[in-house]
């Protein structure tokens, strides 16, 4: 799925800005229909729960609604006119005056409908979006709607964040001519010092496509006659982690010599592969170190913020973070584009997160229900996860960021049912994009004994909190259990591991000269219990911290507001172990501005010395 774009042939206006905004309580029946009759204003894009002090607001489940008027630019006569929604979370419908022209499920990723049949060139109409919340187990992510004694509808979930809602992200107007391009897919190669680019343009109805190649500097370097091909870049300077480069795929629709349509696709020439128990990017080991993080500033929730976005990764270049996964849903595209353009590496998780009752069972001390039933999460909700696989794959095929897909957060992988559940979505995985591997991310309760997937992924990805929810304050139990636990999962399976979450809760301010859980001292230390097993184990490949920053949680007696394992605080202030991560990441890295490290370096030192058949394991 295209990114809205303007060219030469296209045009793009945005929709954000501050729009009429009522709750579905206070508006009567077919608010779209009228001008809402409300005093309430939410700013698009933002998250609205955290706006108003109504609490009602907050905890409301089910509808809420959005209006404003649109003009049509005068010039658009010839034109299909598209409205481009980049995410409701997680239910939208979409009214143009009286008209529903679109409805869509799942929260994360962007839908679009071609509006020209209901509106004209030069004239305004009222534009309502409505978006619901609501989670239930056929959703992705899953939850549940109960009532409370007074009658008002509650609604749990088997995650801890947020379940913030709204137009997080831009709303857009775009135009595009009658014969265009629908979609573009580029898949890139390495060979010697030149690169390969396979490339398929989708159009609307049958057309005459030409497509160039521009380098950084806008000098074609490669061109090309017809719909799909391969070209050849001749010294190809490759898409590299820490150092970015990008080309534009200009494709055109020709009728005769006219252009008729353009759009041009950044691409960055790279592969990606796992070879052994290596992760290749270009045929180079690499090792990830960054974050688990979530989309979450306070007042805006999950709204996107390009001044958060430039910030977050200006810290995670200070911390010497190289990646990050999009935990737990899809992340914002420009997030995509700004580490397509700076050589972030990133693993790109689906809103699948909490297929997995005993969680539940574990917290709440209720007995553990079958996670896999016909009650529970079931087939309707594996028809939902194959969407939003198929949705994220549209939207984010053509990043050179994203090297892997990262199908579900904590799955019950360990429960009968999981491999009748999952092997289906991963054939579909491999089907839409057999050039990235796939992984899940494993819960604690999965062993390498009883998890009933892995075999089937590329990429073991593992989080574990040892030391924090098990061995509590007790780092030599919590580094023993570790590795015991890692070194299963490396001799069972013989592939790639990257330690997808570890973490520990921590109060800024909080101090102590022993192992005490909460204290800043402790998180640093808890890190670095993890880190002295990862450094000993070869098959370790990367490790992200749990979490970049201090993020919104529903309420609930095991968080103190939210959840404290940021190494940043909510508001972007490094805690002590952000130093510490700062010295070890650097010193990974190679980049340590004095000191001559080996520049080359992607591993841990002792973890290099095994994978290179030199025995020494310890630091
Ligand atoms: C893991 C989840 C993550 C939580 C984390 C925690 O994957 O979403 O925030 O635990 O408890 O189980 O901090």
């Amino acid at each position: 799925m295209l990114k809205p774009r303007s060219t030469a042939t296209r045009e793009l206006v945005s929709l954000d800005g501050t729009w009429r905004f009522a709750v579905d309580t206070a508006v009567g029946e077919r608010p779209w229909t009228a001008p809402l009759e409300t005093r309430l204003e939410a700013p698009v894009p933002a998250s609205y729960n955290d706006l108003f002090t109504d609490s009602a607001i907050r905890d409301h489940v089910g509808w809420v609604w959005y209006q404003r008027r649109v003009r049509v630019p005068r010039g658009w006569t010839d034109d299909r006119v598209v409205l481009r929604v980049d995410a409701a979370t997680h239910q939208g419908r979409v009214y143009v005056d009286d008209v529903l022209v679109a409805e869509h499920v799942g929260g994360y990723t962007p839908f679009e409908a071609d509006i020209t049949n209901h509106v004209r060139a030069g004239q305004e109409f009222r534009l309502t979006i409505g978006v619901n919340n609501e989670l239930t187990n056929t959703t992705i992510p899953p939850g549940t709607i109960t009532v409370s004694q007074d009658g008002r509808r509650k609604q749990t979930y088997l995650h801890d964040f947020y379940n913030y809602a709204g137009l997080a992200r831009s709303v857009w107007l775009y135009s595009v001519p009658a014969v265009h391009i629908a979609d573009v897919t580029i898949v890139t190669g390495l060979d010697g010092t030149s690169g390969t680019v396979e490339y398929e343009v989708a159009t609307s109805t049958p057309a005459h496509v030409r497509v160039r190649v521009l380098d950084a500097s806008g000098a074609e370097v490669a061109e090309s006659d017809g719909a799909s091909g391969t070209l050849r870049i001749e010294d190809v300077t490759p898409w590299r982690p820490g150092a970015a480069y990008l080309y534009d795929l200009v494709a055109e629709v020709l009728d005769g010599d006219d252009v008729v349509d353009t759009y041009a696709q950044p691409f960055g020439v790279r592969t990606v592969e796992v070879s052994g128990t290596r992760f290749l990017i270009n045929g180079e080991p690499f090792y990830f170190t960054g974050f688990g993080r979530h989309e979450d500033t306070p007042v805006r929730g999950k709204g996107h913020d390009d001044a958060y976005l430039v910030h977050d990764f200006q810290l995670m270049e200070w911390v010497g973070a190289n990646s990050f996964r999009t935990s737990h849903y899809p992340y914002a595209e420009e997030v995509l584009d700004f580490a397509d353009r700076h050589g972030i590496v990133v693993i790109d998780e689906t809103a699948a997160v909490g297929l997995n009752l005993a969680v539940e069972a574990g917290l709440t001390g209720a007995p553990p229900r079958p996670t896999f039933s016909p009650d529970t999460v079931n087939d309707d909700t594996r028809a939902a996860h194959a969407q939003a696989i198929r949705e994220l794959i549209a939207r984010d095929k053509n990043h050179p960021s994203v090297v892997m897909w990262c199908i579900a957060n904590e799955p019950s992988s360990n429960e009968e049912g999981a491999r009748e559940y999952f092997e289906p979505l991963l054939e579909l995985t491999r089907k839409l994009d057999p050039t990235r591997p796939v992984c899940y991310a494993a819960v604690m309760f999965a062993t390498a004994a009883n998890d009933g997937i892995a075999d089937l992924f590329d990429v073991l990805c593992i989080n574990r909190y040892y030391g924090w929810y098990v061995a509590t304050g007790d780092l030599v139990t919590a580094e023993a259990y570790l590795e015991g636990d890692l070194r299963g999962w490396a001799a069972k399976f013989g592939k790639p591991i990257i330690m997808s979450e570890y973490g520990a809760d921590t109060l800024p301010g909080l101090h102590s000269v022993w192992d005490q859980p909460w204290t800043e001292e402790y998180q640093a230390a808890y890190l670095a219990a993890n880190h002295r097993v990862f450094d000993r184990i070869a098959e370790v490949v990367g490790e992200h911290v749990w979490n970049f920053a201090d993020f919104q949680t529903s309420n609930g007696i095991h968080r103190v507001d939210g959840n404290r394992k940021g190494v940043f605080t909510r508001d972007r202030r490094p805690k002590a172990a952000a130093h510490a991560l700062r010295a070890r990441w650097r010193e990974i890295a190679g980049s340590k501005p004095a000191g001559g490290q080996d520049a080359a370096r992607q591993f841990p030192p002792g973890a290099r010395d095994e994978l290179n058949g030199e025995g020494g394991t310890a630091r």
